[in-house]
C-alpha cells in the first residue's frame, strides 16, 4: 500500500478532505513543542484551514522527548489523517505541519526559534512538561531544570526542559535583533499562560537576567483553553483509516466533533487569524478555563479512577453505569458548578448536560487508563481547586473527595499487585500507597489541603463508601 506523502495527496479519494492550499509556499511560522495527539487533533487542524488564506503560519514540531512522532510524520512530508469520530466518521489529511525536529538536532531546534518568520511558539507538553511545583511556580530541583541552570554556564548551551529552550531562544532572539514571540500554553492547567511566564522569567533570571528583562518587555504568554476529546491512536485506527484514504498512514489521529479553543488577546506581534478556523479571541480566558478544567476534567479523572475500580475500561462504559454516571452527573451539577463562575453567555447546566453526552458517544473508545495517568499532575487542577474553594464556601467536600479516594485506591491496588503507574511521582506515590494518610501528606500533591481535617475526613468516608461499594456518599452530609 502506498504510504501518505505530498506525491500521493492527488490519489486520495473525493470522500477525503486534504489541503487546498499549495504546501509548497507555505512558511514556518509557529514552533510547537509537544506535537502529540492533543496538538494534531485540534491546533494543527485549525492552523490547515487557516493556512488556505495565509501561507505565513506554517508549523515546525519538536519532540524532546522520543523520536516516535518525527519517524511517522517526516516521511509522510508532514501529513496525516485527522478522523473525527460521531455517528459517522470522517477524514480530512492535514497539512499544517511542515517537519518535526527531535533533540537529537539540538541546532534545527535553536534555528527555528531564532529565526525571523517564527512569531508563535506553542506548547502541549502535558503538565508535568513545565516542571512546576505545587503552587505552579518553576520547580528549580526538577531534574531537567537542574541541568539546564548547569549546561546555561555555557555560552552554546543547548537545553533539556521546554522551559529551558524558550529562555534559549530569546536568548537567541535578544542576540540576534529579532522581534518578540507570543507564547501560546495549550495545556490543562489553569492560568497557563501566566505560570508559564512566570517560570520562563524565573529561569532566565537564574541564567542570563538580560535575556530575562527582553522576554519581560517582548514576549507575551496568553491564557488558553482547548477541549477536544482526543483518545490514543490504536491499530483499529490505522485500520479504519487505511480503508478509508487508501494509502497507509503511520500514524493517523482521531476525536471527537466537538472543538473549542479560546484564546487571551495578548500577542506580542501579530495575531493569525485563527477566528477563521472558529478560535475565539477574548480579553479573559479564565471562566472558559475555569469551567472546563472543574467540570470537563474533574468529571473525567473521577470517572477514570471510580470507573477502573469498577472493573470498566472506557468512558463511554463508564457512562453506561447508571449509578456512576448518575454520580458523575450530581458531582458535576451540585458540588462543582458552584465553584465555576460560567463565561458570560454559557448557561451551565447546559454546559454540563453536553458534556455528559460528549461522554457518552459511543462512537468513542476513550481508555480510562489513558485518563488515569498522570494523577498526582492532573488532580490538583480538576478536583483539588474546587475542593478548595468548597471548603472556603462552607459547602460539604463528601462527593469531591470521592474521586481521590477512588485516586488512592487505584494506588494502592497498583503497589500491592507490582503494576506500575504512569506517573512522574509514580516512585513516593507507589512507595506509600498502601497508607493513604501518608499519600495525602504529600506537599507536592495536596498542599495544605492533606492537613485539613475537613477533607481528610471526607476522603475517609469516600474510602469506607467504594470499599462497600457505594457510591453517593448522601447521608454523609
Ligand atoms: C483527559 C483530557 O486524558 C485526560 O486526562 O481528561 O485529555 C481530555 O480529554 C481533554 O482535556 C478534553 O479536552
Amino acid at each position: 500500500m502506498t504510504r501518505l506523502s505530498q506525491a500521493s495527496l492527488a490519489a486520495l479519494p473525493g470522500s477525503v478532505a486534504a489541503p487546498r492550499y499549495d504546501r509548497a509556499a507555505v512558511r514556518p511560522g509557529v514552533v510547537h513543542f509537544g506535537p502529540g495527539a492533543f496538538h494534531r487533533a485540534h491546533q494543527a487542524a485549525a492552523f490547515d484551514t487557516l493556512l488556505a488564506q495565509d501561507p505565513r503560519w506554517g508549523l515546525t514540531g519538536v519532540s524532546l522527548h522520543s523520536r516516535g512522532v518525527a519517524d511517522a510524520l517526516n516521511p509522510q512530508d508532514g501529513l496525516y489523517t485527522l478522523a473525527r469520530l460521531d455517528a459517522e466518521t470522517d477524514y480530512r489529511v492535514i497539512g499544517a505541519i511542515g517537519r518535526v525536529l527531535t533533540r537529537e538536532d539540538p541546532a534545527a531546534i535553536l534555528a527555528a526559534l531564532v529565526h525571523a518568520d517564527t512569531r508563535i511558539v506553542s506548547a502541549t507538553v502535558t503538565e508535568k512538561g513545565y516542571c512546576l511545583a505545587a503552587e505552579g511556580t518553576l520547580d528549580f530541583t526538577s531534574p531537567a531544570i537542574a541541568a539546564d541552570l548547569e549546561a546555561a554556564r555555557s555560552a552554546d548551551w543547548m537545553p533539556s526542559s521546554f522551559t529551558g529552550w524558550l529562555v534559549r531562544g530569546f536568548q537567541g532572539r535578544r542576540l540576534a535583533g529579532l522581534p518578540g514571540v507570543t507564547v501560546l500554553c495549550c495545556d490543562n492547567l489553569s492560568d497557563n499562560g501566566r505560570k508559564l511566564e512566570a517560570a520562563t522569567l524565573a529561569l532566565a533570571e537564574a541564567v542570563d537576567p538580560e535575556t530575562a528583562r527582553w522576554i519581560a518587555d517582548h514576549a507575551a504568554f496568553p491564557n488558553a483553553m482547548v477541549d477536544s476529546i482526543t483518545p490514543a491512536t490504536d491499530d483499529a485506527l490505522r485500520r479504519r483509516v487505511a480503508a478509508a484514504i487508501g494509502q497507509e498512514d503511520a500514524w493517523p489521529i482521531q476525536r471527537e466533533r466537538f472543538t473549542q479553543w479560546v484564546i487571551e488577546e495578548r500577542f506580542a506581534g501579530e495575531r493569525p487569524a485563527l477566528d477563521l478556523a472558529g478560535v475565539t479571541f477574548t480579553g479573559d480566558v479564565r471562566p472558559f478555563e475555569t469551567a472546563k478544567l472543574r467540570l470537563l476534567n474533574g468529571a473525567h479523572s473521577s470517572l477514570a479512577y471510580i470507573g477502573l475500580g469498577r472493573g470498566l475500561e472506557t468512558v463511554a462504559e463508564a457512562m453506561a453505569d447508571r449509578e456512576l454516571a448518575a454520580f458523575a452527573e450530581r458531582l458535576m451539577r451540585e458540588d462543582i458548578a458552584p465553584s465555576v463562575f460560567a463565561p458570560a453567555g454559557l448557561d451551565l447546566q447546559a454546559y454540563i448536560s453536553d458534556i455528559l453526552a460528549r461522554f457518552a458517544n459511543p462512537a468513542i473508545r476513550h481508555l480510562l487508563s489513558q485518563i488515569a495517568w498522570d494523577g498526582s499532575q492532573k488532580l490538583p487542577y480538576r478536583l483539588l481547586d474546587t475542593v478548595r474553594a468548597a471548603l472556603a464556601a462552607g459547602r460539604p467536600v463528601v462527593r469531591l473527595a470521592l474521586p481521590i479516594a477512588a485516586w488512592l485506591r487505584f494506588l494502592a491496588a497498583a503497589a500491592r499487585e507490582g503494576r506500575p503507574i504512569t506517573d512522574p511521582l509514580s516512585g513516593p506515590l507507589l512507595q506509600r500507597a498502601e497508607d493513604w494518610r501518608a499519600v495525602l501528606a504529600m506537599r507536592e500533591v495536596f498542599g495544605e489541603l492533606g492537613a485539613d481535617p475537613r477533607f481528610v475526613g471526607a476522603v475517609e468516608a469516600g474510602l469506607a463508601g467504594l470499599a462497600a461499594g457505594r457510591l453517593d456518599p448522601a447521608c454523609v452530609h
